[in-house]
């Protein structure tokens, strides 16, 4: 039975928009990236109210635009005003220096340094504060990412009372890379005050119960299945593995329509009589990049019959410029593109097409049409949703996927793709030159499959599962977007 009135209220730090600078002062424009890409089309049929930090730290300068942001959108905008010492050591400082190596498995890129950790409180207060300003008590809290692991408890300081569940889109790391962090317990301890924890991946799940079963002797998991009770002392905490998916249909509907058909065609025309080999990554030291440029070089020393007939088509897409480690890995990729097409670039073929920015919507889609092969070899990945939209997109169905073990995609696509060890060079260079002479028809079997898995587990599943194990009801029990929006006129 519907229970009016229970709507989403979504938390992430980054707020699903993006500010640019443009000559008439700030514009809005969509956000990129996972999160975003899974969640929005949820939303744009559902509404609900979003939270999050606008990435800026003038937020006085943004108050307009959070009205014209929140009617274009469908679902409202609320900012989190952060102070550029907040970004400093909550953003920069402990999600992304201690948080992200540490659960990606890269302990030694770590930096503990105790001010972080303190700064990450006080913005999860924040968060928690603006939350409790624009939800009310029948609303469902729904955090996401390692950002905002504290907010719960940071609610229950604040007296407030809400039905909350958190999401990590990030892996979590074994028990032996966890207890490194000098703040352990504290973090599970505040995860506990979720009602629900949700992860990508079993593998995920079971970390994380290992990690509490080294800070608590008497847990008890209760039921089986992919998402089970937690009971330690008089807590009991939901915890569940929700593999996160994409929007299938509408990737699937939008590469097969002729503005994309005509551009693969076109990008695929100026390379002709080859395989293209994509790869399209944020630029992260945790996605494997430079070793996956090491395996294509390897390739076309190995198997000299693959030069002149594959061109690898490598997308940076910008991400944390600000960060020395970020600004080195883009010119370490920068020399190494250089060095491979240095040496085997002949007339008529550059090995390595290599794109540093962000491609639109169509373009992205039309590389994933056109690609005969996809590699996507990350060091630890949460999920990567470019691997299943690669699939969503392979309309002919003759595609080859290489994907890392080490992805949390892994779990659901094993079976069909090429799997690779992505810090073995000589194994992903096999699996390029394996990919490269697979025949038409296991090609089509893999690949049939792959969209199988995809199709049917799309972004509206994990958004029902979630919401299942959240609240016993699924997306159909909230109410359309005019219920409790009615001051906002919808699009005209
Ligand atoms: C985190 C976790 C988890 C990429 N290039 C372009 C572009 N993209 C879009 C893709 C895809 C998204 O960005 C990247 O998502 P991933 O899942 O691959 O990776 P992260 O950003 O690291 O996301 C990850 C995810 O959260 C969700 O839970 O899967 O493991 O790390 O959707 O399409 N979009 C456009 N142009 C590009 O050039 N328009």
């Amino acid at each position: 039975m519907e229970e009016p009135g229970t709507r989403i209220v979504a938390v992430s730090n980054r707020l699903p928009i993006r500010l640019v600078h443009g000559p008439d002062g700030w514009e809005i424009k969509r956000g990129a990236g996972g999160l975003v890409t899974a969640l929005a089309p949820v939303f744009r049929n559902r509404g609900g109210i979003w939270i999050g930090w606008s990435g800026g730290t003038n937020d006085e300068d943004l108050a307009g635009l959070m009205e014209p942001a929140s009617r274009e959108a469908g679902y409202r905008l609320y900012p989190v005003p952060l102070s550029a010492d907040d970004v400093g050591d909550y953003y920069y400082g402990f999600s992304n220096e201690v948080i992200w190596p540490l659960f990606h498995d890269l302990q030694t890129r770590c930096n503990f340094k105790p001010r972080y950790w303190q700064q990450y409180l006080n913005v999860n207060r924040k968060f928690a504060e603006i939350t409790t300003k624009h939800s009310g008590e029948t609303d469902y809290i729904w955090v996401h990412d390692y950002h905002l692991m504290h907010m719960a408890q940071s609610l229950k300081e604040l007296g407030i009372e809400r039905n909350t569940g958190f999401f990590l889109h990030i892996p979590f790391p074994p028990a032996d890379i966890f207890m490194k962090l000098p703040w352990r317990a504290q973090i599970l301890r505040a995860l506990l005050e979720y009602e629900l924890v949700g992860f990508q991946t079993m593998r995920d799940r079971k970390n994380f119960i290992q990690c509490l079963r080294h800070i608590s002797s008497g847990i008890r998991i209760s039921g089986r299945g992919p998402v089970v009770t937690v009971i330690v002392g008089d807590k009991r905490v939901r915890v569940g593995a929700f593999p996160i998916s994409i929007d299938y249909d509408a990737f699937a509907r939008d590469a097969e329509s002729k503005e994309v058909a005509d551009l693969a065609w076109y990008l695929h025309e100026a390379l002709p009589d080859r395989q293209v080999i994509l790869g399209v990554d944020r630029l992260d030291y945790t996605k494997g990049i430079p070793e996956r440029l090491e395996a294509f070089k390897d390739a076309l020393s190995r198997f000299p019959e693959l030069q002149g007939k594959i061109t690898l088509v490598q997308v940076v897409v910008p991400s944390r410029e600000e960060v020395p480690e970020y600004q080195m890995l883009r010119a370490e990729l920068y020399r190494l593109v250089g060095e491979i097409n240095g040496q085997f670039t002949r007339s008529g073929w550059v090995p390595i097409h290599y794109l540093y920015r962000s491609l639109d919507r169509s373009e992205l889609l039309a590389y994933y049409r056109l690609a005969e092969i996809a590699i996507i070899t990350p060091l630890k990945d949460g999920m990567n949703l470019v691997a299943k939209e690669y699939c969503a997109c392979n309309l002919e169905e003759n595609g080859v996927l290489i994907l890392s073990e080490f992805a949390g995609a892994a779990a659901q696509l094993h079976r069909g793709a090429i799997m690779v060890n992505p810090y073995d060079v000589e194994g992903m260079s096999n699996a390029i030159h394996q990919a490269f002479h697979m025949d038409q028809e296991e090609r089509h079997d893999r690949m049939h499959r792959l969209r199988e898995v995809v199709h049917h587990r799309d972004i509206f599943w994990w958004v029902n599962n979630f919401l299942k194990a959240a609240l016993a009801k699924d997306l159909r029990a909230f109410p359309a977007v005019e219920d409790y929006m009615p001051e906002i006129p919808l699009a005209s």
